[in-house]
């Protein structure tokens, strides 16, 4: 035993005592340090945890700030907005998930969407179909799957472009509902001719109203040689009567005006060909022709000018300012195509090398202008649908 060390013997009692209470006041600090200790140890988990939340707000904050510029970015050029989103992992780059954004995500301009799934590489290509399979028409009839559709985005004012999205529309159709019609043509043709008959119907500026009875001849032999049921044709034509499409807006192509060239019709002088005499004719523009008749209650008109290749402009003649010219720019001195009804009755080739046309005031003259040009203008939607009307009737049961 060292001198130095001491036993319990050495202590006085009040020593003893005083030793036995530092004892206990150390067991109590030493509790109180274990105590804080887990106080710390909890407040540090927390503060951990604080931090790695701040942590993921924030990122979460920054990806949503990227989506939204990506959403932007789309909205001004929709090629290089998806580029972007897939580039920051926003989006994964296949057709399918491409075509749920542009379907599901909100605050996409449609006219975007429109071009972006115009496209004609293949990634858009796929795109356009995993969109269209997006829309569910199952038990629609065709107005009411065309109000969804078109309303989806907007459709582009190219021509090519409107094929390949009705054409995907008509087969997704036909696929939802596949006893409506015999094949994605006759879908196609008479989806046409709805968005035409809605223009007819609401466009204010078209003053010829379709009437049901024109519905119907407009599509005859569609189904694939066959008439579709009046049935069937007169409840989507009271469809349309009664709710136009609601088309996304936008202030560049109008579908509606692009696609449908106003008739127009009216009394006007025309002048003799080779007896030139001003004969008061009733005019009536459609179909990228000119008919002329002597009563507006005729049956047959006196003369057909069909305007493919020809111009319009405005001429002045003595004591007659309001005329307006249709010439052949490219074969001028020869005879313009066109047919006309000899009094005793026999059909025979047109002799004008120009037709000279008067009408009552300088705004009449000018309103005729602007249709005749807009029916002459190639309407590629026109022949879009004609190759398919051909096919179609076509493909009659023989008999
Ligand atoms: C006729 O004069 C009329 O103007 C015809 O117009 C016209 O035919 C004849 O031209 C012109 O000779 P008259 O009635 O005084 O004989 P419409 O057929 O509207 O009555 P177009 O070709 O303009 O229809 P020619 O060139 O067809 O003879």
């Amino acid at each position: 035993m060292s001198d130095r060390q001491m036993v319990s013997s050495d202590f006085t009692a009040d020593e003893k005592m005083e030793i036995e209470k530092i004892k206990t006041y150390k067991e109590e600090l030493l509790e109180d340090i274990q105590k804080l200790k887990l106080e710390i140890d909890s407040i540090m988990k927390d503060v951990l945890s604080f931090e790695s939340t701040e942590d993921i707000n924030n990122k979460t904050t920054e990806k949503s700030k990227q989506f939204n510029n990506g959403k932007k970015k789309f909205n001004m050029e929709p090629k290089k907005g998806v580029s972007y989103l897939v580039e920051m992992k926003l989006l994964e780059g296949n057709a399918p998930s491409i075509a749920e954004f542009l379907y599901k995500e909100e605050g996409l301009n449609k006219t975007a969407i429109g071009e972006f799934l115009g496209e004609r590489e293949e990634l858009h290509l796929q795109t356009l179909k995993a969109f269209v399979e997006l829309h569910e028409f199952s038990d629609l009839n065709l107005v009411q799957a065309l109000r969804q559709f078109l309303w989806s985005f907007r459709l582009p004012g190219e021509a090519q472009k409107i094929d390949r999205m009705m054409e995907a529309f008509a087969t997704r159709y036909c696929d939802c509902n596949a006893a409506v019609f015999q094949s994605p043509d006759t879908c196609y043709i008479l989806s046409f001719a709805i968005i035409m008959l809605n223009t007819s119907l609401h466009n204010p500026s078209v003053k010829d109203k379709t009437p049901l009875e024109r519905f119907y001849s407009m599509n005859r032999g569609i189904n694939n040689g066959e008439d579709l049921p009046p049935e069937l044709l007169a409840k989507l034509y009271e469809s349309i009567r009664n709710e136009p499409f609601k088309i996304p807006e936008d202030d560049g192509n109008d579908l509606t005006h692009t696609f449908f060239n106003p008739d127009r019709e009216g009394w006007l002088l025309k002048l003799g060909g080779r007896v030139k005499t001003w004969k008061r004719r009733w005019f009536i523009l459609t179909d990228n022709c000119l008919y002329y008749f002597e009563f507006t209650t005729d049956k047959e008109p006196r003369g057909i000018i069909p305007l493919e290749n020809l111009c319009v402009r405005e001429v002045p003649f003595p004591r007659k300012p309001y005329c307006l010219e249709l010439y052949n720019p490219n074969s001028r001195g020869q005879k313009i195509k066109a047919c006309k009804t000899e009094t005793d009755g026999r059909v025979v080739e047109g002799k004008h090398q120009s037709y000279a046309i008067c009408a009552g005031g300088a705004e009449e003259r000018d309103s005729w202008i602007e249709a005749i040009r807009a029916s002459i203008t190639k309407d590629p939607f026109y022949d879009l649908v004609s190759v398919r009307k051909k096919k179609v009737i076509n493909q009659a049961p023989q008999d």
